[in-house]
């Protein structure tokens, strides 16, 4: 049944009875919870996920004591709506938050898994960049503790005149917390690095564009850094003209367009990426000065994957691995030595993030909640019925990110760029082809797939909203700069009032 995106959404909220806590562990039994999460880090820029150079011994230590999920993947790859379907575990169609739009609707930040957490008797911590936007009683409602951190600058001065990194930062207040909270019952605290987002206002190659912390200089400075992957000018060639004037083409001037800027620029974002590393590591290590290693999970993801170049592209957005993929690690110290080191492949979201959360605290997860939680698997339980598949999108008002939607199945992906006059289909076959060089939409033996492709995609955005509706946004854009005019014009009044006496 094909329900209009209003309806939908309304028939979502009815849904929604009072979000009630069932808790099924005993508080004093609870473990504590780190989850940490990187910026714009693809799934495979770890040790662990066998990248040739790049130094993570700390993830890699997690991976090989807990699980690597290495079918890991965000249903939208930007870091608002993946931030948001991380807090929420909805798919964007259905909170229907990204730059530019409203705020996430207070019925869903309610049952936020921290809001749930609260409620179940944790304590709830918040580092570093939230990366949404909600009103401020539901923000109050997720955190006992708040510590927004922003980049811009990345290098922060400190009283003694010396500049310490954002992450370093960002650990100094996870050890204070730590330190704060010891004794005093579960706590989950949510650590999201700023790194290793670019700094977009500061295109100098290197430490301006991608400031690392002291700790890390000069790594990689004797590596020979080769052209990337998929960087033959043909396969940027190949593609439509709408995708090679995109924001993916436009930032790739930013950092990789020469050999020079890219080997500078990589090794300074590698640098960023070691950086998070040894934040991790210096808080695991002060879990275990305290004592709490033992009953502390730690969690490690990232927002959206990254484009160093390949297909001459930067940054995220689009349909492609490199843009969807993200790493997921969790330990968990109390975990069977038989479930240690391996390597889940099972498909997981940023979705489940939040159902695992609240499933290792005990808390049941909402019904609405879209996601499942990994704990079956991280158990090595038998799961029934797991997806084989996911939606995907990118919705954001945007004129050089084109909006899409579409599936991605163990074996093929399917994207359409609906916008496009006509609409543009992508279909990959993964098997024969894994570095989506072909576009199989109008491949005539792929045409059966193509039809159960799009229709999957079809039944899919359906259940979690609907076709995009362009006014949602449009209607809450005219309503802040009614607003800001308004606003402008009292401002106005007032000083010409203060003028006049
Ligand atoms: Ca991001």
């Amino acid at each position: 049944m094909k329900i209009p995106h209003c309806w939908a959404l309304i028939f979502i909220i009815i849904s929604y009875p009072a979000i009630k806590v069932e808790s099924s562990v005993k508080t004093e039994d609870k473990p504590n919870i780190i989850f940490f999460l990187s910026d714009d880090h693809r799934w495979d820029r770890m040790g662990c996920a066998g990248h040739p150079f790049l130094k993570t011994p700390i993830l890699d230590r997690l991976a090989n004591e807990g699980v690597r999920f290495s079918n890991m993947f965000v249903t939208t790859s930007i870091c608002a709506a993946s931030r948001a379907t991380i807090l929420t575990g909805l798919y964007e169609r259905t909170h229907q938050f990204t730059f530019r739009t409203r705020p996430i609707d207070s019925r869903f930040s309610q049952a936020s898994y921290p809001v749930l957490l609260r409620k179940s008797g944790y304590k709830t911590g918040f580092i570093g960049k939230f990366g949404v936007s909600v009103q401020r009683k539901d923000r109050e409602a997720m955190f006992d503790f708040f510590q927004p951190i922003g980049r811009a600058p990345f290098l922060k001065p400190q009283p003694d005149g010396s500049l310490r990194h954002e992450s370093e930062l960002a650990g100094d207040s996870a050890i204070a917390f730590i330190d704060q909270h010891k004794g005093r019952g579960p706590f989950c605290l949510s650590v999201s690095f700023n790194a290793a987002h670019a700094e977009d206002g500061d295109k100098r190659p290197g430490i301006g564009h991608f400031p690392w912390p002291k700790a890390v200089d000069g790594m990689y400075e004797d590596i020979p850094i080769k052209a990337p992957h998929l960087s033959d000018l043909k396969i940027f060639e190949s593609h439509p003209d709408f995708m090679k004037k995109s924001m993916n083409r436009i930032r790739f001037f930013w950092r990789w367009d020469t050999p020079e800027k890219y080997a500078t620029n990589l090794r300074a974002y590698y640098r960023m990426i070691t950086g998070i590393d040894n934040v991790i590591g210096r808080v695991t290590k002060h879990l275990e000065k305290a004592g709490m290693a033992d009953n502390t999970i730690i969690i490690f993801s990232g927002d959206n994957g990254y484009y160093e170049g390949q297909r001459g592209f930067a940054g995220k957005w689009s349909h492609y691995e490199e843009s969807l993929r993200v790493p997921l690690i969790i330990y968990d110290p109390r975990a069977d030595k038989k479930r240690r080191g391996k390597v889940a492949k099972p498909m997981a979201l940023n979705t489940d993030i939040a159902p695992t959360i609240l499933s290792y605290a005990g808390v049941k997860a909402p019904k609405h909640y879209q996601g499942r939680s990994l704990l079956q698997i991280m158990n090595g339980e038998k799961t029934t019925g797991w997806r084989k598949d996911t939606f995907c999108e990118h919705l954001m008002e945007n004129s050089t990110i084109p909006k899409w939607e579409g599936v991605r199945s163990s074996r093929y992906v399917y994207a359409r760029y609906f916008q496009q006059q006509p609409q543009y289909e992508y279909l990959h076959d993964l098997q024969e082809d894994p570095d989506q060089l072909k576009n199989l939409a109008s491949v005539p033996v792929y045409r059966k797939i193509l039809i159960q492709m799009r229709k999957r995609c079809d039944s899919l955005r359906d259940d979690y909203g609907g076709e995009y509706n362009p006014s949602l946004v449009a209607d809450y854009i005219a309503e802040q700069r009614r607003k800001q005019t308004e606003n402008q014009a009292k401002r106005k009044a007032l000083k010409q009032k203060k003028q006049q006496k």
